[in-house]
């Protein structure tokens, strides 16, 4: 409804990131630029998406095997959905068809179909597409409670699915989590469940996500090197350049070796930025450095860049005229009109744009949001448990008073200054652990060190948040108590389906007082949040000053 009692028509609805429109949908096109006839193809992708697991289900009741190559297909189907990766709309009805290809191969093996829920049966021609996408998206689940426990474990399911991508390109797959994604997919189709039945599973999600991010932890460690800790420039060097975003190591591994030699430097944008950390990247030379800040800058920092850009995964912003002629994408990511590498990983038109286009005739030093000229990242697990002495020494002592984990997505709505006065304002005794792209809120900020080690802990990605609850657990175990008794406390930012996913997973492992921002979800109904909120003591962020004196007790 508009001021005035004039009805507007929903052209799309879609609420599952953080910058959804007024907080509650986005309704009439999307924020992040999502226009309504691909938020209409998702749907169906989804639905599609749906009835081959519901198949998939039926099969293994009957005893049959579903083949590897259908695993994958669910999981990329997923993974395209996700929030900044695909604006392309013939790219999500060709995954459409070629579900719907499988899903028809599939039912011809099943004997007992009459159970059989009507997505699983459902198929048309490109016609009908749009028809049926208007009946099929989140709205069709009428109950609001029933419509948040879906959409809770849908969007987790997504973000899974984001990891469970990454660890197969690197060789590395549990069947377990494709499983769940049947299972999962087929409950968020199914109309007979109640809350009760829908909270388990939700659970179960946080529960698998978790086995998730353990083997893509171990995939990127036994591919990679176990992370070190890593000093990163800012000054982007004269010549020929690229720069690749998102989270895919191993699209920047190819990317580096197809450059070698060419005098083609590499600059990690974003998410990217942890890669330079594992030994069996850094090893090459060319990779030199870190373009730019967060996601949400690039429209501005990608004005008129003299380089490509290569989009691995999300983030991607709705592309400018300004750099329009230099952005590549490849994987999941599309944007209508960019050139898109296949999977073949050819990347010679990014590597022929880069020589074109020559890059910079000096070298520029670009500083962080604060001002700073460096940053450093690569405390994973592994460094971190090294100094581990030191951590539980410096505890006892009274040297080190309190551990924050500020992680999470960054974004461009306002009120994400929250995250840097936090930091800002933490007792000096206290020491940061941090992951994703929320960081460059405040990763180029100088803040000192405590009991001889760095108070900003950059731990790596958003799925190295397996590696914090990996150190909690270390110290939980080495203090003889909970990981909710330990000086910790949790300062999550969210923005799109990867951090309902870590969301959930702690929320497995028990972890309460989380504190949760910069808004709620809006897909978590009141119901929901109430559970939740009794269950786990969510906080919603408030101001860093009056947060920061909860926390430490002080009023
Ligand atoms: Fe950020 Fe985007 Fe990594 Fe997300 S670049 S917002 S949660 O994709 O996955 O942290
Ligand atoms: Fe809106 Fe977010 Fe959905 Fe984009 S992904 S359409 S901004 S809710």
């Amino acid at each position: 409804m508009k001021p005035g009692g004039i009805i507007v028509e929903n052209k799309m609805f879609c609420y599952q990131c953080q910058e959804t429109a007024g907080c509650t949908g986005c309704t009439q096109s999307g924020v992040c630029g999502k226009k309504p006839d691909v938020a209409a193809m998702q749907d169906l992708l989804v639905y599609v998406t749906k009835g081959i697991s519901a198949v998939a289900v039926q099969l293994r009741a009957e005893g049959k095997e579903v083949a590897p190559a259908v695993n994958h297909l669910v999981t990329l189907n997923l993974f395209t959905t996700i929030t900044n990766a695909n604006f392309d709309k013939e790219a999500i009805v060709t995954r459409i068809h070629a579900t719907l290809e499988v899903k028809q191969e599939l039912l011809s093996q099943v004997e007992h179909a009459d159970g059989l829920p009507e997505a699983a049966r459902w198929t048309a021609s490109e016609p009908m597409f749009a028809a049926k996408a208007a009946q099929v998206g989140v709205l069709s689940t009428g109950d609001e409670d029933i419509r948040s426990l879906k959409s809770l474990l849908l969007f987790g399911m997504k973000g899974m699915a984001a990891y469970a991508f990454h660890a197969r390109v690197l060789g590395y797959e549990d069947p377990s989590v494709s499983s769940f994604f049947y299972k999962g997919l087929f409950a968020v189709g199914y109309d007979g469940y109640a809350m009760e039945d829908l909270l388990p599973l939700v659970m179960e999600s946080g529960k698998v996500n978790l086995d998730c991010m353990a083997l893509l932890d171990r995939a990127n460690r036994e591919t990679y090197g176990i992370p070190a800790p890593a000093q990163v420039s800012m000054t982007i060097e004269k010549g020929p350049f690229i720069v690749i975003s998102g989270h895919d190591l191993h699209d920047l591994e190819q990317l580096l070796k197809q450059t070698q030699g060419t005098g083609i430097n590499i600059y990690t944008h974003g998410e990217m930025l942890p890669a330079h950390a594992y030994p069996n990247l850094r090893k090459y030379p060319h990779l030199k450095g870190n373009f730019g800040t967060a996601w949400q800058n690039q429209q501005k920092e990608f004005d008129h860049i003299p380089a490509p850009v290569l989009f691995t995964t999300n983030c991607l912003m709705p592309v400018k005229p300004s750099y329009g002629d230099r952005v590549f994408t490849t994987s999941v990511v599309a944007y209508p009109g960019m050139v898109h590498i296949g999977d073949g990983k050819d990347f010679s038109p990014v590597i022929k744009k880069a020589l074109e286009l020559g890059g910079y005739d000096r070298d520029v030093a670009m500083t962080g949001i604060n001002g700073g000229t460096t940053l450093t990242t690569g405390f994973g697990h592994e460094a971190i448990l090294a100094s581990a002495g030191a951590v539980i020494e410096g505890v006892k002592n009274g040297d080190i008073s309190r551990f924050f984990l500020v992680g999470g997505c960054d974004g461009a709505r306002p009120g994400r200054n929250y995250y840097t006065e936090f930091v800002k304002q933490a007792p000096a005794d206290s020491i940061i652990l941090t992951l994703a792209c929320g960081k460059y809120r405040f990763n180029d900020l100088d803040l000192g060190t405590v009991a001889g080690l760095p108070r900003l802990l950059d731990m790596g990605q958003c799925n190295d948040a397996y590696g914090a609850v990996k150190v909690a657990a270390a110290l939980a175990e080495a203090f003889g108590c909970s990981v909710n008794d330990l000086p910790l406390t949790l300062v999550l930012s969210w923005y799109e389906q990867k951090a309902v996913c870590i969301l959930l997973s702690l929320l497995h492992l028990g972890i309460k007082n989380i504190y949760l921002g910069p808004t709620l979800p809006a897909f978590v109904s009141r119901g929901v949040l109430n559970y939740l909120v009794e269950q786990f003591d969510i906080h919603p962020v408030s101001t860093p000053e009056e947060d920061i004196r909860k926390i430490l007790g002080q009023q």
